[in-house]
């Protein structure tokens, strides 16, 4: 067939060095950038098929998030905005490891048992983050969309935020109900959501609009910028990290700031100041101040996480008065498809990663009884005011994935109504001193875990030997697991001091070991 001719002329333009082989991982395909030529054209491919499968948009964004300036990477996005499954991942790993002469037999082969209808259309949205490797590949995957033959009218390429292209394709496939399919319209909804909440908070001082971010150099620094108009000074961006001089993800941004609990380079933070930064495609971020005695506090994901369920827990008591709400706390394995599926079994799923990662899912169901309330005309004042509160918050989260500029304006929004400082916030309750590591071994693979990876079951022994060094400790916790992204077990230890906990990280990094 003609399209086959067409992927085999221009696969060659790509071709696959001998030999190396990728895994499709926690994110995607990841790892420096001049090994990725092929694999961002084949991911161009597959994302044609997945589409003409669902008969939706399809997105792939090229992207290595808070990886080094030299790194790429690639991911693909589902209909509503969500990671891909696990089957696709098992098909996106077999294509990007065909070697050259096998790639159309491993091409038809995905087809074959996906029983895909070649003459649908197709339509794929393209993003990329700002590293000088993304132009090409970003290039690459453009060449193997259209060697399938898609239909690139309907179909977005530029460079975007991950969140922002998540919105556009969720948008895109819901016909605009969730919003317009454009970072015009992501800016539009954002912003007017911000607004209505900021109406909520009387008497802001300039001192209070006012936020530090770091851009982290990367994507969110520029669509900051293009941002900061629509929010008509009821904010006020102070940007470091922008982009103009700085390396990507270079002693700034958030997988910076959350390692190496200390502030970005090139921040100026004045006592108590809120300050955040976003990860190098803004899909994650972190806030922090430094107090009086020039101390940092780091206010990370689960803090994050914390502020805004008691943010809702509080507007639902006041909506629901009589009616029964229970919150219950559920832990995950590592990784944001692990939370976001928990989180969607239930009416408000609130999660976060440590690292930032994070957002709010609401159920249709939870979403219709607010929409019905509002038009509720038996409602008392106070009623009112929480239920237009909890509908202009719906609509500031990106509830596809988490999105530091979208979890940035919902956590100004609540501190502004609830009239509270960064220190007021990082008081809701007192981390325990911790400590985490990483401890290099010759097979990761021999640790495997249970309980959401809290408990070893082997290497045999180990979970006894954690268990009883714990015991030595107050108020003690470990965990060990297999990194997801790096040649490397982690190691986390918690306890009464920061000495402990250190402690307690050591001994059991040498029991690993
Ligand atoms: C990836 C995951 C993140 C997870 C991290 C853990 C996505 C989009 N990102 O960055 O959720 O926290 O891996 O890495 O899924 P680790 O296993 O090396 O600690
Ligand atoms: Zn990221």
């Amino acid at each position: 067939m003609a399209q086959f001719k067409e992927v085999s002329q221009k696969s060659k333009l790509h071709p696959k060095p001998e030999g190396l082989t990728l895994q499709y991982g926690t994110a995607g395909f990841r790892t420096h950038a001049k090994h990725l030529d092929h694999i961002m054209f084949r991911m161009g491919l597959l994302a044609t098929l997945r589409s003409k499968k669902t008969k939706s948009t399809i997105g792939v964004m090229v992207t290595a998030s808070h990886n080094p300036e030299e790194d790429n990477g690639v991911k693909l996005i589902d209909p509503m905005g969500e990671m891909v499954t696990a089957l696709w991942e098992g098909y996106a790993t077999q294509l990007a490891n065909a070697e050259q002469d096998s790639l159309l037999k491993e091409l038809k082969d995905i087809i074959e048992k996906e029983d895909i209808n070649m003459s649908e259309p197709a339509s794929v949205y393209v993003g990329k983050d700002t590293r000088p490797s993304s132009a090409s590949l970003s290039q690459a995957v453009l060449d193997g969309v259209s060697s399938l033959g898609a239909h690139l009218k309907l179909s977005y390429y530029g460079l975007v935020t991950t969140p922002q292209l998540h919105y556009m394709v969720c948008c895109c496939n819901t016909h605009g109900c969730y919003g317009s399919p454009t970072i015009e319209g992501y800016y539009q909804k954002l912003s007017q959501a911000f607004l209505q909440l900021t109406q909520n908070a009387l008497n802001r001082t300039d001192d209070q609009k006012r936020l530090l971010v770091d851009g982290a150099n990367g994507i969110g620094a520029l669509k900051m910028r293009e941002m900061e108009p629509f929010l008509r000074s009821e904010m006020q961006v102070v940007l470091s990290n922008d982009g103009s001089s700085g390396k990507l993800n270079h002693m700034c941004g958030a997988d910076y700031v959350k390692v190496q609990q200390n502030a970005p380079q090139g921040m100026n933070m004045g006592v108590g100041e809120r300050c955040c930064s976003f990860d190098g495609d803004a899909d994650r971020i972190v806030y922090y101040y430094t107090d009086s005695k020039g101390c940092f506090h780091l206010l990370d994901g689960d803090k994050i996480a914390t502020l805004i369920s008691t943010y809702l827990k509080e507007l639902l008591t006041q909506v629901l008065h009589h009616m029964l709400m229970a919150v219950t706390v559920c832990c995950t394995k590592t990784g944001v498809k692990h939370l976001h599926h928990a989180a969607q079994e239930y009416d408000i799923g609130v999660y976060f990663e440590a690292n930032g990662h994070g957002t709010v899912l609401f159920s249709k169901a939870a979403q219709k009884q607010i929409q019905d309330l509002v038009k509720d005309p038996n409602s008392n004042d106070e009623r009112k005011r929480a239920v237009k509160l909890l509908e202009s918050t719906i609509n500031l989260i990106n509830q596809t994935v988490g999105d530091a500029i979208s979890d940035m304006l919902v956590i100004e929004a609540v501190l502004a109504i609830r009239g509270m400082s960064a220190q007021d916030w990082d008081a809701i309750y007192t981390d325990l001193p911790n400590r985490q590591l990483k401890v290099t071994v010759s097979d990761r693979r021999v640790i495997d875990t249970t309980d959401a990876e809290r408990r070893a079951v082997s290497p045999e022994g180990l979970q006894d030997t954690i268990d009883s060094l714990v015991k030595k400790y107050k108020s003690a916790r470990s965990f060990v697991r297999p990194s997801g992204t790096e040649d490397v077990v982690r190691v986390y230890a918690e306890a009464d001091t920061q000495e402990s906990a250190d402690s307690l990280a050591h001994e059991v990094s040498l029991a690993v070991y």
